[in-house]
């Protein structure tokens, strides 16, 4: 570093500083960045800069022209101080709008497609499922899981000894605030909530878990079910077999042939299985259908007398049709899997395999 031995020379080191400190600070702010203009700054008032090596070397003059020079070394560093600081607050102006000009956040963009796994086949049924009824003017609604006994058996017309309770193995809750709770067991506890709560004429869907303690190939604990219930005045079979054979078609995509079993429901009377034609087969008999030419969908039936009145209904003069049916059965015979338990392991691969967006 150059060092002084009289004041001329300090004058001359002065002003080729002052020389250098513009040359550096006038550079067009395009050609620096963050690192350059540091160095600029620690350069010409760092702790090791020239002026403060120079504010040293006062000692090495006579001690009258000390005084004046120490003068003219703090007047450049006042300078330079004062110049480095607007000169700093440009180039961070500078820098930040460079940085905002270059960002590409537009919040006004659609964000980009981030794809996390994919659907689930079950959840893939079930909009299958829901999507032609909404279309046919269904309303969708929900139900709770955890139901009262009067929802999931009483309003059902399944009475606390009715053997019809025996039909499916229940989840019973600790009783709480002197009522018994469950699992449902059927998504056709929304029907009486649907009818308490809503009144009639009613046309719904609802889709959802049900519960029952099972485990084998067909049968899982926590299962879903979709039901459909219709009540308004002079409802009859007819309404109930024109619905299902449009909504299998829908499903379908063309028109299916579709067979009703007599059965028995505690809700509806008369009682029915919905049979629809194999979809592998198409009637003539395979391993899926158990050689039947037959697949068992579902139940349905017109609304018991019972049920209306239970839920505040005049049988006598509203009527209506019910039908559900087992989601995760029907995912199951669309994607050819063979133990619905695989369904709800867990196992990505597994799931992977199907290709659902
Ligand atoms: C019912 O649950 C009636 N609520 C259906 C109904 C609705 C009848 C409206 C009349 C009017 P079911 O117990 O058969 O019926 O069960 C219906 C469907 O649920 C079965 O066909 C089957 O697909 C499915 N399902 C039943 N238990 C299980 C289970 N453990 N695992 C998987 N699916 C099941």
């Amino acid at each position: 570093m150059s060092t002084y031995a009289q004041l001329s020379d300090l004058e001359r080191l002065l002003a080729e500083e002052r020389s250098q400190f513009r040359t550096a600070t006038g550079t067009s702010l395009e050609a620096l960045d963050d690192a350059r203009v540091e160095d600029i700054r620690l350069r010409f008032s760092g702790r090791n800069s020239p002026l403060q090596e120079w504010l040293k070397g006062l000692r090495a003059l006579p001690p009258e022209e000390r005084k004046g020079a120490g003068a003219l070394i703090n007047a450049l560093k006042n300078d330079i101080e004062s110049e480095l600081e607007v000169f700093l607050v440009r180039y961070r102006a500078y820098a930040e709008d460079k940085r905002l000009a270059q960002e590409s956040d537009d919040l006004t963009l659609p964000l980009p497609e981030v794809r996390f796994g994919s659907r689930h086949p079950v959840a893939v049924a079930t909009r299958m499922l829901v999507e032609p009824l909404q279309r046919m003017g269904f309303q969708y609604i929900d139900g709770p899981e955890i139901e009262s006994d009067f929802f999931n058996f009483e309003a059902l017309n399944i009475p606390a000894d009715h053997p019809a309770r025996e039909m499916q193995d229940t989840f019973f809750l600790a009783s709480a605030k002197g009522m018994e709770w469950v699992l449902r067991t059927q998504t056709s506890s929304v029907q009486a909530h649907a009818l308490k709560e809503r009144g009639v004429p009613l046309k719904i869907v609802c889709a959802g878990y049900t519960y029952r303690n099972e485990y084998d190939m067909t049968h899982i604990p926590t299962f879903r079910q979709i039901e459909c219930l219709v009540v308004d005045k002079g409802v009859n079979l007819a309404h109930m077999r024109h619905t299902l054979s449009v909504f299998f078609s829908e499903v379908f995509g063309r028109p299916v042939k579709l067979r009703l079993r007599s059965s028995y429901f505690p809700f509806t009377e008369p009682s029915a299985e919905i049979d629809v034609e194999c979809q592998q087969c198409h009637g003539a008999g395979c391993r899926s259908c158990k050689h039947t030419g037959w697949l068992e969908l579902g139940g349905c039936g017109l609304v018991n007398r019972n049920v209306l009145l239970k839920c505040g209904v005049d049988p006598d003069v509203y009527g209506g049709f019910a039908f559900g049916m087992g989601i995760d059965r029907i995912a199951m015979s669309k994607f050819a899997v063979s133990d619905l338990r695989a369904l709800y392991e867990g196992d990505v691969p597994f799931l992977k395999d199907f290709h659902l967006a």
